[in-house]
């Protein structure tokens, strides 16, 4: 892998547009369970199975527990060298823009500015009734209510079936398909419409690469196909 690596490392130092991609893998490192790991059960549920819509509308307090009980686990964590990694290439390369998956908010506190969180966060809430949204830090109850109207509120996050982040996704193909370099970090590749990226970015022309462990379903189509954890493999890319 030293030969690949010191390749995509000498592609990236002569780079002007990246695009790079991250999954639960990349907060791994920092304690954060990634969704489909071994680490993953939340008491006997799994958490694909409670980030619907159908799962929060029958059992609204069971979602809300688990939401709560992630950003308390959350706010107890820091970023790693993965983070810190993709912040300094953000200074590094003139057009830049790292699209993460995750809503954990790691990224922004590692100092990625140019970063857009197609998930959502989990540190907004917003009303399942009324235009009401807003970042909330502070615990919540275990159903927390509307300010303004007195519904429901409800995570800040995309669950299956639901439309990205508006805006997210126009600037996310314009800029992937005018990226030279790729990079896939730490996701299973498993949840459309970001499993479809590295394909976009290849057909346009981009050197693609993924970091991650283990294979996932797509390692095939990548130029490059990086073993390892993030904050290992991007600590040595990056320098
Ligand atoms: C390490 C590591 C280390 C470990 N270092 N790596 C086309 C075809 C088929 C289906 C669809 C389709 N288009 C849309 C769909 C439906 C659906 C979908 O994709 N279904 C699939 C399951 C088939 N997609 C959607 O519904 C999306 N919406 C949409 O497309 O809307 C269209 C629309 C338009 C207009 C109107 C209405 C609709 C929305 C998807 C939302 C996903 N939401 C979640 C929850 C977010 C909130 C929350 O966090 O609670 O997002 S689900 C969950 O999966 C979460 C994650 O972001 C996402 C991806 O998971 P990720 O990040 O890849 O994590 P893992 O755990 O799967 O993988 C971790 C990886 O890390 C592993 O590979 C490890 O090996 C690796 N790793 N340690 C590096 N140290």
């Amino acid at each position: 892998m030293q030969a690949e690596l010191e390749m995509v490392k000498a592609l990236l130092g002569g780079s002007k547009r990246v695009v790079a991609l991250t999954g639960a893998g990349v907060s791994a490192e920092s304690g954060v369970p990634t969704f489909r790991g071994r680490d993953g059960l939340w008491r006997n549920h799994r958490p694909e199975d409670l980030a619907r819509p159908d799962a929060f509308k029958a059992h609204p307090e069971l979602v809300w527990e688990f939401y709560n009980w992630r950003r308390e686990l959350v706010a107890g964590c820091k970023p790693n060298a993965a983070h810190y990694a993709l912040a300094e290439l953000e200074r590094q390369v003139p057009n830049f823009l790292l699209i993460t998956q995750n809503v954990d908010g790691l990224h922004a506190e590692a100092g990625s500015v140019k970063l857009m969180e197609m998930h959502g966060s989990l540190w907004r809430v917003r009303c399942t009734k009324c235009t009401h949204a807003r970042e909330e830090r502070d615990p919540l109850p275990p159903l927390p209510e509307c300010p303004v109207c007195g519904h429901l509120l409800r995570p800040g996050v995309v669950w299956f079936g639901e439309p990205l982040v508006p805006g997210v996704l126009k600037v996310t193909i314009d800029q992937i398909t005018k990226a030279e370099i790729f990079l896939s970090i730490g996701t299973s590749s498993l949840v459309q419409p970001a499993a479809s990226f590295p394909q976009l970015a290849k057909d346009h022309g981009a050197v693609t690469v993924e970091i991650n462990p283990d294979p996932t379903p797509i390692s095939g189509l990548f130029d490059f196909a990086l073993h390892g954890k993030a904050g290992e493999v991007l600590s040595e890319l990056i320098t």
